[in-house]
């Protein structure tokens, strides 16, 4: 159903770039080019606001965007902030006074975005948020929202959870390695994981703490966890590297990651995948971050006056041990 409605939208969006693409397209409200500003056909410039380098999924979204713009012809001016709220704001500042044509930011949490968001709606720069949402009331403040959805990627790591434990009746204690405090990939990751276990009471989660999306966090809290908990029987990670951080924890305190201790991550990076065809990981929730290509034919749209939808969600799978071993070798990041 999800893959559906998913596939729809992306279907959408093709046939309207390709409207886009030939002048005056079937049903579209006309008018390409325009005067005021750089739209239309013309090189358009793109302030983009990342929120750092802090995991493998991140570095490869940055070189999506980054090669996305070069073969649209957008002028990207980059910023990283270091997974810093204050960092963002500044940079979008500076997108506003330096009168760029859109603006693109992945929020680093969901909340305190409004002020800077009217700040760029009062100077008529529209705004695209990618990858990670806002709370914002007032969703005029931003053109539309590209990316994964959260919360159905916590609900697929809770299904093969339940799938794995069908057959029996103990507790299953369960840590947890939140992402960044306060993200929209942490709330809602924690959230749709949530709603499947709650289901069946012998599923415990009696640890939960953040690693900040971070290998090194990551292993830092698993440490921590193991010496509290002698029973840890599965580690949910919100990402693949606070994953494979943790991995080094277990291994450091003599247990085998994927046996003693089964493991669920999300994102399937490289690395991620290695450690899952390797018996490493049981089980990895795909998240994408190849959001470049979308971002810029949404880019030219919005500085174009045109429709876009309010929300595009990215398609995504799940991998088992035995898929990761087979696509290993073709995966792109
Ligand atoms: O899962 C994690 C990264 O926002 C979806 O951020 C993104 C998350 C991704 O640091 O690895």
């Amino acid at each position: 159903m999800f893959k559906r409605i998913s596939a729809m939208v992306l279907a959408g969006l093709t046939a309207m770039s390709l409207a886009a693409c030939g002048d005056a397209g079937s049903g579209g409200s006309g008018g390409s080019g325009g005067s005021g500003g750089s739209g239309g056909g013309d090189a358009i410039t793109m302030g983009f606001a990342q929120v750092g380098a802090e995991s493998g999924w991140r570095t490869a979204n940055t070189k999506s965007v980054q090669d996305a713009a070069k073969s649209a012809g957008v002028t990207l001016k980059f910023s990283d902030a270091q997974q810093k709220q204050e960092n963002q704001i500044k940079a979008i500042r500076s997108y506003i006074q330096q009168r760029v044509d859109v603006i693109a930011f992945s929020p680093v949490v969901e909340s305190g975005w409004d002020t800077v968001l009217k700040e760029a709606k009062d100077a008529n720069i529209p705004v695209i948020l990618t990858d990670r949402a806002v709370d914002s009331a007032d969703t005029s403040l931003y053109k539309t929202f590209l990316g994964s959805d959260f919360v159905e990627e916590g609900r697929k790591a809770g299904q093969w959870l339940v799938e794995e434990y069908q057959d029996g009746s103990e507790t299953v204690n369960i840590v947890e390695l939140q992402g960044t405090t306060g993200s929209a990939p942490a709330n809602d990751r924690k959230a749709g994981f949530q709603e499947i276990i709650q289901a069946d009471p012998k599923f415990k989660i009696i640890a939960s703490q953040t690693g900040d999306f971070t290998r090194a966090k990551g292993k830092e809290v698993m440490e921590a966890f193991l010496k509290a908990h002698p029973d840890i029987d599965v580690l949910y990670a919100h990402n693949d590297d606070m994953g494979l951080g943790a991995i080094e924890a277990i291994e450091g305190a003599g247990k085998v990651p994927g046996q003693d201790i089964k493991i669920i991550t999300v994102d399937a990076v490289r690395d991620g995948m290695q450690a899952l065809a390797d018996g490493k990981i049981n089980f990895i929730v795909e998240c994408s971050p190849l959001l470049g290509p979308q971002l810029m034919d949404l880019a030219k749209k919005v500085v174009a006056g045109q429709q876009v939808p309010a929300r595009v969600v990215t398609e995504e799978t799940t991998f088992t041990q035995e898929q990761a071993k087979q696509v290993l070798s073709t995966r792109q990041y």
